[in-house]
């Protein structure tokens, strides 16, 4: 270089001051660097202990209701992936800032990065499924951000003080190997914590309870019970199908062998059980529909499966109820609570099922391995603990449980719905005699009669489907003759009790939605 371009390169670039590209790498390699040690430690002390995972699960927790019904309504299923990646792009967002205000000095970097590593701290110590050690991790993140930032820095301003053409060279390439350095020593500690956390083989401990026989198996499923050969939803759900809905952002990984369960507070003999003495009972099979509270009308939060397990109540009487009033406070492996009333779980007809099994396999995972709860005719946020770990009975209110905490209801009996699944919303088909066919569920009361009205003209009766018992859906179908154009259904359902659905629309919080389902379709 001779001297001129070296002065114009120099008043390009005061010397004092790095680049931006260079000021946001340095600041997004700290951050790249601080997760995958967090990662990397986090495959030793547990895997809700990495950092990123913790704050995601923090930011579930504190996340206002609203928003969180928000995204389970609009992203389903999606919700963690959605939370996830709008993490790590606030992340990036926050390390190139870091990066920029630090074109001079690192402080503001290490300012940032600091606070950073209080949030993580902050978010693993909050977890309840952490153990003594997993604060160790975000320790680690802490460390990283500010090594990593502190040197990176230094390396890159080094050049300020070049004293020839020759020395800032030395010093570009110097960076160059040393954020490579960092990007892939990043990359081998996050694969490497990524690989020890998935070292608790719970998918081989689920192969590992084999097939499940239930002793008293449900009654088969007649053809006569769905019309899904209209379009109506399978009357039983696959475990693929089968709707999730939790607060998990990992699902827990907790092995058949691991786990125990443990019966305590207001009962004659507290009670541990482990995987063994479950599986070695003599199990049922029963055909039960579960629901979500989440759920709005005409949603996909509801499903049905054969759940094998054994009843709660057997194990409630072991440990021996003496307050017949008291509730059930339960607690899963990752902290998630709820409470049921202890008359519920005792009822012999209701059925409520400490279950490991759904539709003949082990539980999956997501769906609560090694073992649940499932309580028909409740919503699953007051009664269906999946990871379950830990019954405490407790005097009624005595503690708040998760969602309530929330603001949702105390208690949580599903109301009785009807559901549209064929036609499907703004489909088209053909002119003549359109069929219309659905779902409808009152469980524990059972269904007496659902109705249609199309265009808001007279309701008349649909056919019911064969009831399977009366913890299940019941389908139902009618038909009607139409011309073409724009066309709007409706369905209402009425119970046992003798209650027919509201057709008032409220929201699922806090205690579930009503209202009618209603669908607009097209005829060609
Ligand atoms: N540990 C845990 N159990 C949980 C939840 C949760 O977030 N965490 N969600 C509950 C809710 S709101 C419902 S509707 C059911 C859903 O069970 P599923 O995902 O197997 O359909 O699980 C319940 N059990
Ligand atoms: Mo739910």
């Amino acid at each position: 270089m001779d001297t001129m371009e070296r002065d114009a390169v120099a008043e390009a670039q005061p010397a004092d001051k790095l680049p931006v590209p260079i000021a946001a790498l340095i600041g997004v390699l700290a951050v790249a660097a601080a997760l995958a040690a967090g990662h990397f430690v986090a495959g030793f002390v547990g895997p809700t202990a990495s950092p990123f995972l913790a704050v995601g699960n923090s930011a579930i927790d504190l996340t206002p209701e609203s928003l969180k019904s928000f995204a389970i309504r609009n992203f389903g299923s999606n919700d963690k992936v959605v939370l996830l990646s709008g993490m790590a792009v606030t992340m990036l967002l926050v390390a190139v800032v870091a990066g920029l205000l630090s074109r001079r000095k690192p402080l503001p970097g290490l300012v940032i990065a600091g606070a950073l590593g209080l949030v993580a701290i902050a978010a693993v110590l909050n977890r309840p499924d952490g153990g003594q050690l997993a604060v160790l991790a975000p320790i680690a993140s802490l460390a990283a951000a500010i090594g990593v930032f502190r040197w990176l820095h230094l390396v890159a301003t080094s050049r300020f003080t070049a004293e020839s053409a020759h020395d800032q060279g030395l010093s570009r390439r110097r960076f160059l190997y040393s954020s490579a350095g960092v990007a892939v020593g990043a990359g081998v500690l996050g694969g490497v914590g990524q690989f020890l956390s998935g070292r608790v083989d719970v998918e081989g401990s689920r192969a590992g309870v084999g097939s499940l026989r239930p002793k008293v198996p449900a009654p088969a499923i007649p053809n006569t019970a769905d019309f899904s050969a209209i379009g109506s939803s399978k009357f039983i759900t696959s475990n693929e199908k089968f709707y999730r809905v939790d607060t998990a952002l990992t699902v827990p990984r907790l092995r058949a062998e691991d786990w125990k369960l443990r019966v305590h507070g207001l009962v004659d003999n507290e009670r541990t059980f482990d995987f063994g003495d479950i599986r070695d009972r003599d199990l049922v099979e029963k055909t039960i529909t579960m629901t979500c509270v989440s759920n709005e009308v005409g949603g996909p939060y509801v499903s049905t499966a054969n759940f094998i397990g054994v009843p709660v109540r057997d194990l409630l009487l072991e440990a021996g109820v003496p307050n017949r009033s008291a509730w059930v406070f339960s607690t899963s492996v990752d902290g998630w609570t709820t409470a049921t009333p202890v008359a519920d779980l005792l009822d012999e007809e209701r059925g409520a099922l400490l279950a490991i099994g759904m539709n003949g396999e082990a539980l999956p995972l997501e769906h609560g391995f090694p073992a649940r709860l499932v309580v028909p005719g409740l919503y699953g946020y007051a009664s269906a603990t999946k990871w379950v770990v830990d019954l405490e009975l407790i005097t009624e209110g005595a503690k708040k449980f998760y969602w309530e905490e929330r603001g949702w209801a105390t208690r949580g009996p599903i109301k009785t719905q009807s559901r549209i699944d064929f036609p499907v919303g703004f489909g088209n088909v053909p002119a003549g005699k359109v069929q219309v066919a659905g779902v409808a569920w009152a469980q524990t009361v059972g269904i007496d009669k659902v109705e249609v009205r199309m265009d808001g003209g007279p309701w008349q009766a649909a056919e019911l489907a064969t009831e399977v018992n009366d913890r299940t859906w019941r389908q139902w179908r009618t038909e009607f003759d139409l011309g073409s154009g724009s066309h709007r259904v409706e369905v209402r359902a009425t119970d046992r009790n003798g209650n027919t659905q509201t057709p008032d629309r409220v929201p699922p919080i806090p205690d579930g939605a009503t209202g009618w389902h209603l669908i607009q379709f097209s005829v060609d």
